[in-house]
């Protein structure tokens, strides 16, 4: 491709930033569909997105791979060499190059080029986009910017003093070799977990600095068996109907049975058929219907799983440590042995709520107690400034020059998670309040309807769609309503905003499930998209 603009400004139809699962098929969808003038770019060195960034050791899908893929070509699904139930990031990576080159899309992706700005001009209905390398100019801004990529580093007193390694799981160094090395890790969420797992084995010594314990089972990961691999080809359609029409989208009926409708030994049976199966959302989705909303079957899961801890952890203070207290209603965890590796002899645990992290020095991290654990590496395992967090980096103004980040300042609010009123022509893919599910499907959908609402927009000449505030107001209450029925809204995540200090904790998804949603896209597209309102054009 051609070199960076520095003085001119490249005129397009559409501009796509970010090339990760959204914006690689959003610009196959433009450019091989549509037939426009479309171009991607990425601030990183690579696409891939997620997978891309998140190259730490260990880094695994959660959802299972059968389903953790585009569903939109069929030929490109029957090639996907994967082989194990889970598939790690370097698979995945691999996966999304393949489909950057499969469509010819590579010499239209520009890496290493950030989005800095973006304004609306009304004269014109185009945006003018400014980023680190040159200006373009578009009809239709579309930004897949990833909603756990912006990286939350926590601010401990003396980090830029460490004089070895300092690491985010989301931003990995690809020369980083953790062999023989004293580890620490802060955080055991998902990528603590994972984390904490696969590098255990291989560390000198690994510190797990850990705040609040966390639920987490088995993953059950594993090779799949050539009949099954030929077995998720055969039932291509079928299989991904029933993930297009299912709530949290990862390949399973979700369960209809109430917690406390079945028996004692019943429960027992079910919730242990699900620990060995393996998979952290098949255990609190397909096992009861009620996990996520019912206070009583939430505890039933969640002293299953503390008792497998007990059972697990041999150290009676390392075992009350990890012992997780109150509701199991966080974005749900599972494993490759993460609770074994606290028996491991090279590995250390610290709850740093009951001893905090007091600061880090060049030797190490110093806690409450005044013990310097002395590490080679620290790495922060510490999640996500989610959803918003990319949004909020980023100078975009929309319509009379408002900017985005006032117009969310309440919050960030969207239109089915891709449409916020004020900025038209401006479609966000995974935006704020768009559906909790495994995120590829989701992804196709949201792709789909903008790619139809493109077209819809060129073809009727309609110079741009904006849509209207309150509709804009009516989902966002929609989706508090449904978020306040779930025990999610109660525990303190990512998926509420409530994981970054400072942030204001907000509803920041639909948790209606896929099936409701793309119900919701079909209607708005088929009624001529009633809750937008047109203007420019002829
Ligand atoms: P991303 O893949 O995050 O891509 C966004 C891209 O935008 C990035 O490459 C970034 O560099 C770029 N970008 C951002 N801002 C700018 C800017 N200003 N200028 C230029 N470029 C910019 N989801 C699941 O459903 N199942 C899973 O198993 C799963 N596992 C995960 C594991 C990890 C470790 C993480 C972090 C996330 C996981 N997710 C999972 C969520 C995952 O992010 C999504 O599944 C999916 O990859 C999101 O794709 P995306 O294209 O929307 O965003
Ligand atoms: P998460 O789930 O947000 O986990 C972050 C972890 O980091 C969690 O254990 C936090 O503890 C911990 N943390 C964050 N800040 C601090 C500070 N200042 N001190 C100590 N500990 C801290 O992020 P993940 O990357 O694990 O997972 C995000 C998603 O990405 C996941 O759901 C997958 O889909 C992929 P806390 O629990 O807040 O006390």
């Amino acid at each position: 491709m051609e070199a960076p603009d520095t003085g001119r400004i490249r005129q397009l139809d559409a501009l796509v930033v970010g090339a990760g699962f959204g914006g690689i098929y959003m610009l196959h969808k433009l450019r091989n569909e549509l037939g426009l003038d479309a171009e991607a770019i990425d601030k990183a060195r690579g696409v891939g997105g997620t997978w891309y960034w998140n190259k730490y050791p260990g880094a695994l899908s959660d959802s299972e791979g059968f389903v953790y893929q585009y569903s939109f070509d069929r030929e490109l699904y029957e090639q996907t060499p994967w082989t194990t139930k889970f598939v790690r990031q370097p698979e995945i990576l691999a996966y999304l190059n393949g489909v950057v080159d499969r469509y010819g899309l590579r010499e239209h992706i520009r890496l290493e080029t950030a989005m800095t700005e973006a304004e609306f001009d009304e004269a014109t209905g185009t945006w003018t986009v400014g980023t680190d390398r040159g200006t373009f100019r578009c009809r239709f801004l579309i930004t897949g910017l990833g909603l756990l990529s912006a990286t939350n580093v926590p601010d401990f007193p003396g980090m830029e003093t460490f004089e070895g390694r300092l690491v985010h799981t989301g931003a990995w160094p690809e020369d980083l070799d953790l062999t023989g090395k004293r580890v620490g890790v802060i955080g055991n969420g998902s990528t603590g977990n994972q984390v904490i797992t696969a590098t255990a084995p291989i560390a000198a010594h690994l510190t797990s600095f850990q705040r609040t314990p966390q639920y987490s089972v088995p993953a059950g990961n594993r090779e799949l068996t050539p009949e099954e691999i030929q077995s998720y080809r055969d039932n291509f359609e079928a299989n991904w109907e029933q993930v297009r029409n299912s709530s949290v989208a990862m390949g399973f009926e979700e369960s209809t049975v109430e917690t406390f409708s079945v028996s004692a030994e019943e429960r027992e049976r079910i919730f242990q058929k699900a620990w060995d199966t393996g998979g952290g959302f098949r255990f609190m989705f397909e096992t009861f219907c009620d996990i996520a909303t019912n206070p009583a079957a939430n505890e039933e899961a969640a002293r299953f799983i503390r008792r497998k801890i007990s059972e697990i952890v041999k150290d009676p203070e390392t075992r009350r440590k990890l012992m997780p207290e109150g509701l199991y209603a966080r974005r749900p965890l599972c494993d490759s042995g993460f609770y074994e590796t606290f028996n491991r002899p090279n590995v250390s645990l610290v709850n740093v709520k009951e001893n905090p992290i007091k600061e880090i020095t060049p030797k190490g991290v110093v806690t409450a107690d005044g013990v310097l654990h002395k590490l080679d590496v620290l790495i922060c395992a510490t999640g996500f400034d989610a959803v918003d967090g990319n949004y909020m980096r980023v100078d975009i103004r929309g319509r009379g020059g408002e900017k985005l980040k006032d117009h969310w300042s309440g919050g960030p609010t969207s239109y089915l998670g891709m449409a916020t009123s004020g900025f038209p022509n401006l479609f966000m893919i995974l935006g704020p309040n768009g559906p909790f599910t495994n995120l590829p499907p989701s992804i196709e959908a949201q792709v789909d309807w903008i790619g139809d609402t493109v077209r819809h927009v060129s073809d009727t000449d309609a110079g741009w769609l904006d849509v209207a505030p309150a509709a804009e107001a009516a989902w966002t209450d929609t989706c508090a309503e449904i978020a306040n029925q779930t025990l999610f809204a109660q525990a303190a995540s990512w998926i509420f905003g409530a994981n970054i200090p400072g942030k204001k904790r907000t509803v920041m998804f639909y948790l209606g499930g896929l099936k409701n949603y793309r119900q919701l896209l079909a209607t708005e597209a088929a009624k001529g998209y009633p809750s937008f309102v047109r203007e420019g054009g002829q």
